[in-house]
Order: structure tokens, then C-alpha cells, then sequence
């Protein structure tokens, strides 16, 4: 009752600049974010022979609760799902195979490893991705992967990645919505490099191999994704923005950008319109870097909202396959889905209750203080009580309400599992 009074009062404020809130709500049920099952478990996976994680990514913590196989991880995002208004998908990685007790080499992966998924996602009306997974593998122990100097090194992980992408299609064409199979290595120097350009030209190769394989594009689609640096590859990453940016073009596949892969201050909301020029579609991986490509839980914070108002303001939302990626093991790990998923979903509401054909125009008018004047001003107008609203007409917890949830949640499922 509260809700719907505010809701309608701060309703009248955003019509007086010619938002229709309804048409906002409405768009934004349509949004689907593709959330990354690995927060669940610290992107250890399920294979049998299980390596460390590696290929210079790290998950700090050790909160208690960490799901353990398919069942569990399965039930966790279950609970998320439960909190996060809307319908979505799952985004995983090669490395949740259930294979029955058997050790599964990664060029061997099949569909029927990814069974149990496929059927829980119809079961929940949820589309699936994919990641091949060339890390936390003896194959990738020294940081090279499709640009390592051995070619049987390199055919390996081109047969994974070829393997990944017959699931990813087999999910689609199951769930009768596109998968989006991303492709991301940790190829990279810790020191200078004496050769920059031979590893790339062997990435350019294997990638070419790869895509060699065509899949149907009702099914399946191919992102790549860039990165800056990582742990162990500080000085040199194969797989740079330039180079992805300029494969993708001249290839037809699609640059995905993640927000933790850039130098601290160069902000992806900034190379979006840029993106949307060249290309058919974008894909994001919404993280936050904090001081590095740290993975912490995105929050509500103003690159957030200028990357949703990118989004929005210059109608892509269609052309723009929003994924997140963040891992933070020092906190619930099921409310850290939750947190990130929800604020992703807030900033696109913020964005679209943003009078942006108006704001556009102030600018070609070169009315520059009317254009700062409002944009702060919006910045606090009501759009908490429009969030409620919507949290409410979708039937998932209004406000911090949802963390009773998760307390439950804790206490009777999550504690009781010990590693
Ligand atoms: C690593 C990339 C990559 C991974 C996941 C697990 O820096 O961001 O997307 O985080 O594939
Ligand atoms: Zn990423």
C-alpha cells in the first residue's frame, strides 16, 4: 500500500518531463542479464581432477557456504533468483560439466555433460551462456593457451573452444534462445616481452581455427574478450583490446568488454557509443575494479549508471548483451548475486526514467548549465520508490528485505555445508 502511494507520487514527477513510467517498467522486465554462476562457488567448477585457480585471477575470503556440485549451486542461484526481479540467464563455464564421477578431458566436453542445466534452466524459463574454460589446467600452468609457442598446446584448447561452442549452440537451439559463447584467455607476459607480435599472430590463428566451425546464429553466438593485465601477465596480454577489437570487426563476432580489464581511470561507459557505431552488438562483463581488475560486487555507483544511460540513451538495448562478472568470497555469496544483480537492474531503471531525448537536446542547443542543472538534479529525484514498485509488481523482496532471506537461507542450508 505504502509502496503504490509513492510509487505514484514520485510517478508524477517523471511524467512532468514526458516519462511514461509504466513504458519504463515494462522495457525493463524485458531486459535479461546473463549472471555468471561462478560467484557461487569461487570458480572452482566440478572436475574430477580438480587444479588450482589460475590464469591470474584470484577470489579472496573464505565465508562459509560455498557450494559444492551442480545441486548445490543450482539452489543457490535458485534463492538469487528469488530475490532479483525479472527473468534472466545463467552465463557458465566449461568447467561445471557433470560427468558422473568421470574425468572428462576439456576437448571432450559434450552437451550431455551440461544436461542437468539445460533441464534445470527449462524449468525455469532461463536461457543459458557459455565460457570455455583455459585456465586452472595443466595445459595452461605457464600462462599461454591458443598463443602458447607448442602447437599441440594450442590444438588442444582450439578443440575446447570448438567443443565449448557445440554446447553453447545445443543449449540454444534446446532453450530456443541464443547463447552467447565468450572466449577468454590469460595468455600474457609477467616481464617485457622480445616478441609481441608472434603470440598474437598465433591467437589470430587459433581463433581462425575456432570459427572455422560454424555454428547457427539463432543459436549461438561468439564473443571475445580482452583484458589489460592480470596477475603473472602485468607487462603483456596477447589478447588486448586492440586486438579483439579489430578481430571482432574484421570477423563478425562480438567484442565483449569488461569493465575490470582497462587502465583505473579509462571507463567503459566512454567506448560504448563508439562500440555502437561499428559494431552489430556489444557484449559486457559489469564488474568493479577496485585500484585493479579486483571482481568486486558491482554497486550502484556512477560508472554503473553511465554505462546503463549509454545503454538506454542511445537505444541499444537490444544491441547490448549485458553479462556480470564478480567473485568475492568474503561475503554471502548468494546476497552477492543478488546485490550486484539487483543494482545492474536499478541502473537500467535509472537510465530509462532519465529524460535523455531532452538532455540531448540542451546539448545541441549549447545549453550546457541546463544540461549539468538537471542531470544533478535528477540525480535526486524519487526513483527509489519507482525501484520498490517494481520490486514489488515482480514479487521479489522490497528494499534491504531480501537479506531476511538470505539470513534464512544461511542458517538452514548454507551452514550446514562443510567442505
Ligand atoms: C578474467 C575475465 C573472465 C573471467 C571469467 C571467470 O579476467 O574477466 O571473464 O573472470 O571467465
Ligand atoms: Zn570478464
Amino acid at each position: 500500500m505504502l509502496t503504490a502511494e509513492q510509487f505514484n507520487f514520485a510517478k508524477k514527477d517523471y511524467e512532468r518531463w514526458g516519462i511514461d513510467v509504466h513504458q519504463a517498467l515494462e522495457t525493463l522486465k524485458s531486459i535479461q542479464i546473463s549472471i555468471h554462476c561462478w560467484q557461487g562457488d569461487d570458480i572452482s567448477g566440478f572436475e574430477i581432477n580438480k587444479s588450482e585457480l589460475s590464469g591470474g585471477i584470484d577470489v579472496t575470503g573464505n565465508y562459509p557456504g560455498k557450494a559444492r556440485n551442480g545441486e548445490e549451486l543450482r539452489a543457490d542461484l535458485e534463492k538469487a533468483l528469488s530475490l532479483i526481479p525479472g527473468k534472466h540467464r545463467i552465463n557458465l563455464h566449461a568447467i561445471y560439466a557433470e560427468t558422473d564421477g568421470k574425468a572428462v578431458e576439456r576437448n571432450e566436453i559434450k552437451p550431455e555433460h551440461f544436461e542437468k542445466w539445460i533441464d534445470w534452466a527449462k524449468k525455469n524459463a532461463l536461457g543459458l551462456d557459455f565460457n570455455p574454460t583455459l585456465f586452472s589446467h595443466e595445459k595452461a600452468a605457464d600462462g599461454l593457451t591458443l598463443a602458447h609457442p607448442d602447437e599441440s598446446i594450442r590444438q588442444y584448447w582450439i578443440e575446447h573452444c570448438i567443443a565449448s561452442r557445440k554446447i553453447a549452440e545445443h543449449m540454444g537451439k534446446e532453450l530456443q534462445t541464443t547463447a552467447l559463447t565468450n572466449i577468454w584467455i590469460p595468455d600474457g607476459f609477467k616481464d617485457t616481452p622480445s616478441d609481441r607480435l608472434t603470440p598474437r599472430q598465433r591467437l589470430k590463428q587459433s581463433l581462425d581455427q575456432i570459427f572455422a566451425y560454424e555454428t547457427n546464429p539463432k543459436f549461438n553466438l561468439d564473443a571475445v574478450e580482452s583484458k589489460l593485465f592480470g596477475i603473472g601477465s602485468e607487462s603483456y596480454v596477447v589478447g588486448s583490446h586492440e586486438f579483439y577489437l579489430s578481430y571482432a570487426l574484421q570477423n563478425n563476432k562480438i567484442c565483449l568488454l569488461d569493465t575490470g580489464h582497462f587502465h583505473p581511470t579509462e571507463t567503459v561507459s566512454n567506448k560504448l557509443s563508439t562500440m555502437l557505431l561499428f559494431n552489430d552488438k556489444i557484449a559486457l562483463h559489469v564488474s568493479r575494479p577496485v585500484r585493479w581488475d579486483s571482481d568486486h560486487v558491482v554497486a550502484f555507483d556512477d560508472e554503473l549508471k553511465e554505462i546503463a544511460l549509454e545503454i538506454v540513451r542511445n537505444h541499444a538495448i537490444n544491441r547490448t548483451i549485458i553479462g556480470l562478472d564478480f567473485f568475492d568470497a568474503s561475503i554471502n555469496r548468494v546476497a552477492a548475486w543478488t546485490i550486484g544483480t539487483r543494482n545492474m537492474i536499478k541502473a537500467l531503471l535509472y537510465a530509462l526514467l532519465t529524460p535523455n531525448d531532452y538532455l540531448k537536446k540542451l546539448q545541441d542547443d549549447g545549453k550546457f548549465t541546463e544540461r549539468l542543472a538537471l542531470m544533478e538534479e535528477f540525480k535526486t529525484y524519487p526513483f527509489g520508490a519507482i525501484w520498490d514498485y517494481y520490486c514489488e509488481q515482480m514479487n521479489v523482496p522490497v528494499k534491504e528485505d531480501w537479506l531476511k532471506d538470505i539470513h534464512h537461507y544461511e542458517q538452514e542450508i548454507l551452514l550446514h555445508r562443510h567442505n
